[in-house]
């Protein structure tokens, strides 16, 4: 099962995906931690998307397709897994169903976080005094939340016209989300 996580910086994603994948024995793949853990190790790639990520801008799909390719090429990948922070542009989506339909499979589950601004705002806030992550800035969070809804929102449609999008409310407990998760998955 292909379960992705959609939703604006800060809604939750990575919260409820780690949950998530762990309870259904899925194998998660971030983009945003496998390209944060690029920039901490400064590999080719991680100097590549450092200056990116620090503007809160898109690390360019040049880059990231092939980092999505190699991802879903893996064993871990192949019978399913969590999408946590891609596909997130019209490229991405394209490969993503394409690399799926190639093997006979498809995303079964488009989960859209529900969060408003204020509240994904106050979060990833909380999150800099608490961890200090370089794209936690007004600044970054500001074009983030601009690129969101510039490049990102519109893959809500895309996906919605084959009727897998579920919208979860994302505010309230973490808990209280994964339950509500887990009874729209039906597992
Ligand atoms: P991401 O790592 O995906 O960052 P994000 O959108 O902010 O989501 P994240 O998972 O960190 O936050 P979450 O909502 O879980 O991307 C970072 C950057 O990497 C991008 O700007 C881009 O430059 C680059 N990138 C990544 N993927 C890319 C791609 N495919 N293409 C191009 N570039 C890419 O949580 C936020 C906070 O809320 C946490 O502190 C959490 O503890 C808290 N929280 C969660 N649930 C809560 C709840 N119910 N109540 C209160 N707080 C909650």
């Amino acid at each position: 099962m292909f379960i992705l996580l959609l939703g604006a910086p800060g809604s939750g994603k990575g919260t409820q995906g780690k949950l998530l994948a762990e309870r259904l024995g899925l194998q998660k793949i971030t983009t945003g931690d496998i390209l944060r853990t690029a920039v901490a190790g400064a590999t080719p790639l991680g100097l590549e998307a450092k200056k990116f990520m620090d503007d809160g801008k898109l690390v360019p799909d040049t880059v990231v397709l092939s980092l999505i390719k190699e991802e879903l090429a893996k064993p871990e990948a192949q019978q399913g897994a969590v999408l946590d922070g891609f596909p997130r542009t019209a490229a991405q989506a394209e490969l993503v169903d394409r690399t799926l339909a190639e093997r006979g499979q498809r995303l079964n589950h488009v989960l859209l976080l529900d969060v408003p601004e204020e509240e994904v705002v106050r979060r990833m806030m909380a999150r800099a005094a608490r961890e200090g992550r370089s794209d936690d800035t007004p600044d970054a969070i500001k074009t983030r939340l601009q690129v969101y809804q510039r490049d990102t929102a519109p893959l809500i449609a895309h996906f919605a016209q084959r009727g897998i999008v579920r919208r979860v409310p994302g505010t309230g407990t973490v808990d209280d989300i994964a339950v509500e998760i887990q009874r729209i998955i039906g597992r």
